[in-house]
């Protein structure tokens, strides 16, 4: 059935930044690809013929290969996986009201979302071409051009090896059971499970296995966090690679207006790196108390869980407020302002939406 497409906040139309409201992420395990954020650094969108694509995998490996298409799903064996992607940057407006931003893009609630991918393991790529032993890192080239580092460059960023050979780790072509859409990384993208979504390179046309992390301007000067009183700049803070464990609320949207009494409250949760969500809390009294929602079973081992719990609202304005535990005993920290970091990342402060009861 036909998804009615949702009605994206557009940041920037080129590059093209977008993202759904909270209602079309809400109780969805797997997000309509209409309704998924776009996250760009360069104006235009690559447009590329799948039967003219190839994939150049090179660097400090044995056998250095170019892949088509044709020949990567002919190779190596097909994996389907359900994973969530969450920008660094989702939440910065939450940042933005501690301190301004300038430059950056005003997040909401929505970029982040879930699709079920299908490709083949970056692992079993990097077995086939020989992977050297002096290996560290592993680079990945978008066929993008951004002008974001002053002069044009290639997207271009790093994981390390050791993430790279893990088996969640896909060179996808399908999202959600079609073919991947150009705005998504069309014909190929990586799908870096965990991680933040800058490593989940888009329109991907070249892997370089390096002995040190890519010099790429979103590997070594963008995606770092930054104490708060320190100015952007190359190789400075720490590149930023697992996510850090985050919630939000889904329904009812913030600012609703909503029945007095009984009300069902929504979201999901999302544990970063090779975590889990093993608890969520939800408080009407800014967290002097909380109780605890119901967890759905989550559809991968990389998806987001989706969480509701009941609450009785009384006749008035509530601010309602959630947090996510991990299976590390993590939890997301109150206060934003004890977060701000001069690039506007990370805002993994506890959830909350005003809702409006009468
Ligand atoms: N080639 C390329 N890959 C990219 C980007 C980009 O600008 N160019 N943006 C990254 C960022 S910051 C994020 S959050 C995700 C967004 O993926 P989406 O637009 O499919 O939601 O793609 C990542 N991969
Ligand atoms: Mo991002």
């Amino acid at each position: 059935m036909a998804t009615q497409p949702a009605e994206m906040t557009v940041h920037s139309s080129q590059p093209y930044n977008a993202e759904p409201p909270r209602s079309a992420l809400a109780d969805r395990e797997l997000t309509p690809v209409e309704a998924f954020y776009h996250r760009n650094h360069a104006p235009e969108t690559p447009r590329i013929d799948p039967a003219a694509w190839t994939l150049r995998v090179d660097g400090l490996v044995e056998r250095p290969a170019t892949f088509s298409l044709g020949a990567l799903r002919e190779r190596f064996a097909e994996h389907t996986d359900v994973v969530t992607l969450q920008c660094a940057g989702n939440r910065r407006s939450g940042l933005m009201e501690v301190a301004d931003l300038p430059g950056e893009t005003p997040w909401g609630p929505g970029a982040t979302g879930t699709a079920r991918w299908t490709g083949v393991r970056l692992a079993d790529v990097l077995r086939d071409v020989g992977v050297d032993p002096d290996a560290t890192d592993v680079e990945l080239v978008g066929a993008d051009v951004t002008d974001e580092p002053g002069e044009p460059e290639p997207y271009t960023v790093s994981v390390p090896l050791e993430k790279a050979l893990a088996p969640e780790v896909l060179l996808a072509w399908s999202m959600n059971d079609e073919l991947l859409p150009p705005a998504h990384g069309a014909p190929v993208r990586v799908v870096v499970p965990g991680w933040i979504g800058a490593r989940s390179v888009k329109w991907l046309e070249r892997v370089t296995v390096r002995d040190a992390p890519s010099d790429g301007f979103f590997q070594a000067v963008a995606y770092r966090l930054l104490p708060a009183d320190a100015a952007p700049g190359r190789g400075r803070g720490v590149a930023l690679g697992p996510i850090a464990v985050n919630a939000d609320v889904l329904a009812p949207d913030d600012g609703a207006e909503v029945p007095a009494g009984p009300t069902r409250l929504t979201g999901y949760a999302l544990a970063g790196g090779d975590r889990t969500i093993v608890r969520v809390d939800v408080s009407t009294d800014g967290g002097a108390s909380w109780v605890q929602a119901d967890l759905d079973p989550q559809a991968g081992r990389w998806s987001w869980r989706l969480w509701h719990a009941e609450l009785d609202l009384p006749v008035g304005t509530t601010r309602v407020v959630a947090r996510a535990w991990d299976s590390a005993g993590g939890v997301q920290p109150a206060d934003p302002a004890e977060l701000w970091n001069p690039k506007g990342y990370v805002n993994n402060s506890w959830a909350h939406v005003t809702l409006h009861a009468m």
